[in-house]
């Protein structure tokens, strides 16, 4: 029997709609949107000025306290995957403000986090108890499962960004979260303490009861003073990758990996007048312009760069950045995770 194209199509259709109620749905009408031969995210390459994003955030300080909100945070949503809190497919981007006197209250969830400090000096994250006092461009991090509350005793706003796995784990359906029955965590240590004994390339010898970080993941404050430095002394005395720029990873010193099970994170220094080779990767990345002025080049697109900006490049876009003034940036992603998964691909053009 021969089917003609129209009656086929009708009789497609009426066996979806059939079967739709029995939770079935035909392969053959996706697989080619389903299996890509490159990807191809949803997510659209995006710049949010900390100026615009600080302006509203102080507004909402006017109207709704740090305790009330639990955290008093503008999400930066992509705009290509709208309402999920996303700013790439699997990571979470927000800015968050604390004003003098508050607490945000203490916390611990699955997610992990990452805080890059955007303005302010002297408020803190405490880990467990610990407290990390920020500078501007210092990288906090609160891994899953660890209890983290934040104040701000100094007399003037403090804002960083939050980056989080929130989709990984919604991916999984893993969350899990509770609160401490008080605001602050009680003190466990001096601030500082993890960051002496496990920040020189040196641990304990013998673990004691003093040792109140987990083993594998000691060390949670990675300080602007430090890496800043080092980039500058990279910058005078390696060859400059043409793809990166100079670039340093941020490291569990542990076990040499990614600094989260999940995120990667990493600083560059993109000499003035550089300009980098194009090349893409599948981990969909956030950048934060800590210093100097430039362009990324993406897909044809421009985007101009200018201190604190933020931007997304998603996964497997072809980008370049063009440094007018040597640019220095801070940037995180999921190449922890794809790595595990055996997903991480780059490609260098
Ligand atoms: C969180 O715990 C913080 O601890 C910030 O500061 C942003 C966004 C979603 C879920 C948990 C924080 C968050 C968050």
């Amino acid at each position: 029997m021969t089917v003609r194209p129209n009656d086929q199509r009708d009789q497609l259709e009426a066996l979806y709609a059939e079967m739709g109620p029995s939770g079935l749905t035909p392969l053959w009408e996706s697989l080619h949107a389903l299996v890509t031969p490159e990807p191809v995210s949803p997510a659209l390459p995006w710049r949010w000025s900390f100026g615009e994003v600080r302006d509203f955030l102080m507004r909402a300080g006017d109207i709704i306290s740090a305790e009330q909100a639990e955290r008093r945070v503008l999400i930066m949503e992509n705009p290509g995957i709208p309402r999920q809190s996303a700013i790439t497919p699997s990571l979470y981007a927000g800015l968050q403000l604390i004003l003098p006197g508050e607490v945000a209250p203490c916390h611990r969830h699955a997610q992990n986090a990452l805080r890059f400090v955007m303005e302010g000096s002297g408020a803190f994250t405490a880990l467990d108890g610990e407290k990390a006092v920020m500078e501007p461009f210092d990288l906090v991090l609160t891994p899953a499962g660890q209890w983290h509350d934040h104040g701000n005793q100094t007399d003037q706003p403090m804002i960083w960004l939050d980056g989080l796995d929130i989709p990984t784990v919604r991916l999984f359906d893993a969350s899990f979260a509770e609160r401490l029955d008080v605001a602050a965590h009680p003190e466990s240590a001096l601030a500082g303490d993890t960051l002496s004994r496990y920040g020189r390339n040196m641990r304990p010898l013998r673990g004691s009861a003093a040792d109140r970080r987990p083993a594998n993941r000691p060390l949670f404050h990675y300080r602007y003073a430090e890496w800043r430095p080092v980039l500058d002394s990279l910058s005078s005395s390696a060859p400059v990758d043409p793809h990166l720029g100079h670039a340093l990873e941020f490291l569990n010193p542990a076990d040499g990996g990614a600094v989260l099970s999940t995120i990667s994170a990493h600083v560059r220094n993109i000499p003035a007048g550089f300009e980098t080779r194009p090349r893409r990767s599948t981990d969909g990345t956030v950048f934060v312009v800590v210093e100097g002025e430039g362009i990324l080049l993406l897909d044809g697109r421009e985007i101009t760069l200018a201190p604190r900006d933020i931007v997304v490049v998603p996964s497997w876009t072809r980008h370049q950045f063009q440094a007018r003034s040597t640019l220095v940036m801070f940037a995180y992603s999921d190449k922890a995770s794809q790595e595990k998964l055996d997903l991480y691909r780059e490609q260098l053009l």
